[in-house]
């Protein structure tokens, strides 16, 4: 296609989608993600870069999800899905980077740019899945998804409001047909009901959803619950999964990312001694944010092999791939199970040959790895997973509560003039700049007990995360707090200054 043809690209964008601020937008932890308001350039633009990648991927499906998952509602984001279902290579993230922020005058070029240096090859057909969260700016930023697509003549197929995991799911299933079909329906999850969408005047987040839950570690406001009753919280798109009760002195229980990986991890690895397939491997993936008590449990009780990498998805997915069977959870309720080839072949067969014992233990195996959604985390099917297992050992909420108590923690925000002044190392779990930052953190977590804390950029809000756990909340609450000090003395803290 000679470039001349490009000509489009850039009309489109001057008269529908042209950009209109100087703000630096990166690709980051889950695409791009800021105020709605500054998106509907970066997203129609996203819409050309899912036709170049689905020409580079031989006219395979890429995915273009709007969301900005537990963000409040101002808030919005783009991510782009791979043929497999997964996140965006990530060598890819730069060229997303760089043709979300030229200008409406060198977008052209630089789309040229961009195809030669990918070797795309435009003469393909390409196909490019669009999907969106309920957020009332959605649906302006898919139209702007429609119409980078058009530009470079692919063909876009909306699915309007989905889940994150639906689209990843639906891609993969496009892609791969042995997978599923790629409809809602394909992923048979049967009926579940919903038990509350509260918010102020519905606005999605506020005040409920598992991000809410997790860090508050409160119910979401306004919902009444019965003493020892199951809740399961979600986040905005569908990708997060957290459970809590509430006792009978109304005070809150939760169980995390942490807690869910456990019991899967636990429940798996029942079933693979049971089916005798030895050789499987099975691993669990985290990050610095677990609690440390579930590491702990992991490692001494499971004794299941765990490895911690950063935060990110795209980590931990990763990681768990270089496992026979791979749990990954992040401590906020995202994750999943990843089986790789030599373990759905071995389970098969011993579903099929195996003695009668080993045989049923393989069968139910085989029925978790159906339910289960491994091209990305997917609080739905999680849920189900967890239920799977709840039912199975006749446990209830407290009982699997049991397995291992939490240690207190607490996670705070703080904002300084340039959040990447902050680097780190050792999987986020020790900072190397600014200077004296680490020494600081590791002076103030030496006067509590079990005391264990770190600090790091957030990858999609413009803060520093400050993370701290001990042996009681009061002292998790103060090494916290501390820390945020530390932070905001030696790290350029802007706006008032946090309470220690
Ligand atoms: P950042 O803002 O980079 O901390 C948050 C979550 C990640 C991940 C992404 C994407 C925490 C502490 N961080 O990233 O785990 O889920 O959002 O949604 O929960
Ligand atoms: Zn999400």
């Amino acid at each position: 296609m000679p470039p001349s043809s490009l000509r489009v690209v850039y009309a489109f964008a001057r008269e529908m989608h042209p950009k209109t601020t100087d703000v630096f937008i990166e690709y980051g932890t889950a695409g791009f993600r800021t105020k709605a308001s500054l998106l509907e350039h970066v997203v129609y633009r996203m819409g050309l870069l899912a036709v170049i990648r689905s020409r580079v991927k031989n006219g395979r499906t890429i995915g273009i999800m709007i969301t900005a998952s537990h963000n409040l509602e101002p808030d919005n984001g783009v991510k782009l899905i791979d043929p497999e279902g997964e996140m965006l290579e990530q060598s890819w993230e730069e060229i997303a980077t760089r043709l979300a922020n030229v200008s409406d005058n060198d977008l052209e070029a630089t789309t040229v740019e961009v195809i030669k240096q990918v070797n795309a090859d435009m003469g393909l057909k390409a196909s490019v899945f669009i999907g969106m969260d309920t957020r009332y700016t959605s649906p302006r930023l898919a139209a702007a998804a429609v119409h980078g697509v058009m530009a470079l003549k692919g063909t876009a197929k909306e699915f309007g409001i989905v889940t994150t995991p639906i689209l990843h799911y639906c891609v993969r299933c496009r892609n791969d047909n042995t997978y599923g079909t790629p409809t809602e329906e394909g992923k048979k999850y049967g009926p579940y009901s919903l038990v509350s969408t509260p918010g102020e005047r519905g606005q999605l987040n506020l005040n409920c959803g598992a991000d809410f839950v997790k860090v508050s570690q409160k119910p979401p406001v306004g919902v009444e619950h019965a003493p020892f009753q199951r809740v399961a919280s979600l986040d905005g798109d569908g990708d997060r999964l957290v459970y809590y009760y509430l006792d009978d002195n109304n005070k809150m229980h939760l169980l995390d990312g942490d807690k869910i990986a456990t019991l899967l991890a636990s429940y798996v690895t029942q079933l693979l001694k049971a089916c005798e397939a030895t050789d499987l491997k099975l691993g669990l993936v985290q990050t610095a944010y677990a609690n440390g008590a579930s590491t702990k449990y992991i490692t001494e009780d499971l004794k299941v092999p765990v490895s911690c990498v950063k935060t990110g998805v795209k980590h931990l997915h990763h990681a768990a791939q270089s496992y026979d069977i791979g749990v990954y959870f992040e401590a906020n309720g995202h994750g999943t199970v990843l089986y790789s080839d030599k373990a759905k072949t071995t389970i098969r067969r011993i579903a099929q040959e195996g003695e009668p014992e080993q045989r049923k233990a393989a069968q139910l195996l085989l029925n978790f790895i159906d339910m289960t959604n491994e091209t990305v985390g997917d609080a739905i099917s999680d849920l189900f997973l967890v239920e799977t297992v709840l039912c199975a050992r006749g446990q209830n909420v407290k009982e699997w509560m049991e397995a291992y108590t939490d240690l207190p923690c607490r996670q705070l925000k703080v904002t300084v003039q340039d959040r990447n002044a902050i680097s780190t190392a050792d999987a986020e779990r020790r900072c190397t700049a600014p200077e004296g930052l680490q020494s600081r953190i590791d002076e103030l977590v030496a006067t509590y007990k079990s005391g264990r804390s770190f600090v790091r950029p957030s990858g999609t809000e413009d803060v520093v995360r400050v993370y701290a756990e001990a042996d009681t909340q009061e002292n998790a609450d103060k090494l916290a707090a501390q820390v945020s000090q530390a932070v905001f003395d030696l790290a350029g803290g802007v706006g008032d200054r946090p309470v220690a």
